[in-house]
């Protein structure tokens, strides 16, 4: 199996880091959106990552369905998302925040990285900011809700704690809000637990601007 990505992209890396938690070999294609492009229209032809291609050639693309191919592999017992039931229904309304957030995050970065500065629109910015804030501010609002518990849902690390960890470290390193700590204290304590795991340290990467390269 080959991933294709980078893991600065918080959507390349909640697939890389499901993988370590579940086992699964594979390799690694750590190829940018911006100078590899052509490279990746061969394998997905929305150059688009995370690209995962099959032992036999098939190829998926989108982190949620990638996702979805990985938990069904491994079984519902093992699965990183509850197979069924409220906890499913939680999973995926956090998992829904942080994404929008990271969504609104990468176009903030690609206003920057694939426009040129007079085509920059300012109240565009200023919207996705808007939405960012909003889902991370939601994402807040549910980490204080969950009181001493240490992860979003359940008792145990699983695809929300990796998909808001993801997200929000991207977030952070990529745009560089002066305020993310204070105004997101629970969710940041969150993602500390989360980047201090091994699969989260030998997946993390410096943001690299991909237009820049
Ligand atoms: N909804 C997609 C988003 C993936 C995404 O935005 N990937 C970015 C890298 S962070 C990408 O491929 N950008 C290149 C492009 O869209 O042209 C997913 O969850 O896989």
């Amino acid at each position: 199996m080959l991933l294709i990505g980078m893991f600065d992209s918080p959507f390349v890396r909640r697939v890389a880091i499901s993988m370590r938690l579940l086992d699964i070999d594979h390799e690694h294609a750590d190829w940018s959106v911006g100078k590899d492009f052509d490279r990746i229209r061969q394998y997905n032809p929305l150059g688009r990552v995370p690209t995962l291609v099959l032992d036999d050639g098939a190829v998926l693309s989108e982190s949620a369905a990638i996702l979805d191919y990985l938990d069904d592999r491994v079984g519902p017992t093992r699965a990183l998302l509850p197979a069924t039931g409220p906890q499913r229904r939680e999973a995926l309304r956090q998992i829904a925040m942080a994404m929008g957030a990271a969504e609104k995050g990468r176009e903030q970065v690609y206003e920057r990285a694939f426009r040129p500065p007079d085509k920059h629109y300012e109240p565009w910015l200023e919207r996705c900011r808007t939405q960012m804030h909003g889902g991370l501010g939601e994402l807040e609002r549910y980490c204080a809700s969950r009181g001493a518990q240490p992860w979003l849902i359940g008792d145990s690390l699983g695809q929300a704690d990796i998909t808001v960890g993801c997200a929000y470290t991207f977030l952070r390193e990529a745009l560089r809000p002066v305020d993310l700590v204070t105004r997101y204290p629970r969710l940041t304590a969150l993602v500390e637990r989360c980047e201090a795991m091994p699969a989260f340290k030998s997946t993390h990467m410096a943001f690299f601007t991909p237009g820049g390269q």
